[in-house]
């Protein structure tokens, strides 16, 4: 079988899944894997770099994820956090002891001069990840959420003040200066697939498209591109998608998904995966000239995750 190269564009939680389910079938299938993550969340906690989705991505694909917390390692220990908690340092974004570990060989390497793309490569080739990890961008990207109390950076929204206040605007601090890497061009333009992960369409995958260059080198791609909604029966299946659409505007539902990125660029979805619940939305979708495929997408264990990756492969 010729091998078929899949770009997932992911966030944390849903696109983990999503990639790791590739990475499932990635023989069976003669894929070649490649996940450009959102580098949006990223923060300095501790005077150490932390991204977020990255590491989502990496931990999941590693066997490694703490399916407890959807965020940072398993069989975690948490003696650092406790001991900075004594020094009076903020801990409320916590980072457990094994994740530190990852946050400090990251911070080292940056330091040293390193591009994040080579770092990410040099944490994925140490955890054995055959899958291409590829941050959107090397340049830094900071999203913020304005909210009635204005300006929050996207962790002080998401998880200091657990995304309750309503999202008012999003604005992707540094974008301007951002470009897509060598890497990301590249995977994009050879793809055979590119899909969207069931990540969050304005702060996940919104960063990603946001970078200036990306939709073009998306629209140029010769290969098919495919989302898969996040939003399940009106629903964000975990996070504040559904929030988002109430307050940014649009509906929480499979057709808002489609209708929210056909706005961003007229012709950019050729098809869109939705679940079981919203199978009567097809025909909606179907006006706006997308093809719809019906499928399981809500991914409770690993034959889950590789049945709907089996399934967008076939979209190819
Ligand atoms: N999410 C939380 O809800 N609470 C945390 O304390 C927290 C810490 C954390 C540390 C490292 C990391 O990679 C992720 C972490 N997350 C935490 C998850 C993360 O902030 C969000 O889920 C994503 O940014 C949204 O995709």
């Amino acid at each position: 079988m010729e091998r078929r190269s899949i770009v997932v564009l992911a966030g944390g939680f849903g696109g983990a899944k999503l990639a790791h389910g590739m990475a499932l079938i990635a023989d069976e299938a003669a894929i070649d894997l490649s996940v450009i993550v959102n580098t949006g969340d990223d923060l300095e906690v501790h005077g150490l770099s932390v991204s977020p989705d990255l590491d989502t991505v990496m931990y999941t694909l590693a066997g490694l994820a703490n399916t407890d917390t959807g965020w940072g390692v398993r069989d975690e220990t948490w003696s650092a956090s406790a001991m900075l908690d004594g020094y009076g340092a903020p801990v409320w974004f916590r980072l457990g002891d094994r994740d530190l570990g990852t946050h400090i060989g990251r911070t080292k390497l940056l330091r040293d001069g390193r591009r994040l793309t080579d770092v990410t490569a040099a944490l994925t080739h140490g955890l054995g990840i055959a899958a291409r990890l590829l941050p959107m961008t090397d340049e830094r990207v900071r999203t913020h959420i304005r909210t009635a109390e204005g300006w929050l950076d996207f962790q002080e929204w998401f998880v200091r003040r657990h995304h309750a206040d309503p999202a008012l605007e999003v604005r992707f601090e540094g974008i301007e200066s951002a470009h897509p890497t060598p890497e990301v061009a590249e995977a994009i333009a050879r793809a055979d697939l590119i899909v969207f992960a069931p990540s969050n369409p304005f702060v996940s995958i919104g960063t990603i498209l946001a970078v200036p260059g990306m939709l073009t080198a998306l629209m140029a791609a010769e290969a098919r591109i495919v989302a898969v909604s996040p939003i399940v029966g009106g629903a964000a299946l975990r996070g504040p998608a559904d929030q988002m659409f109430a307050s940014l505007g649009g509906e929480s539902s499979a057709a808002g998904v489609a209708r929210h990125y056909l706005g961003l660029h007229p012709g950019l979805l050729d098809a869109i995966v939705i679940d079981r619940q919203d199978a009567s939305s097809a025909p909606e979708i179907e006006a706006l000239g997308l093809r719809v495929q019906v499928a399981q997408t809500v991914m409770t264990n690993d034959a889950e995750r590789a049945e709907l990756a089996r399934a967008i492969v076939s979209e190819a």
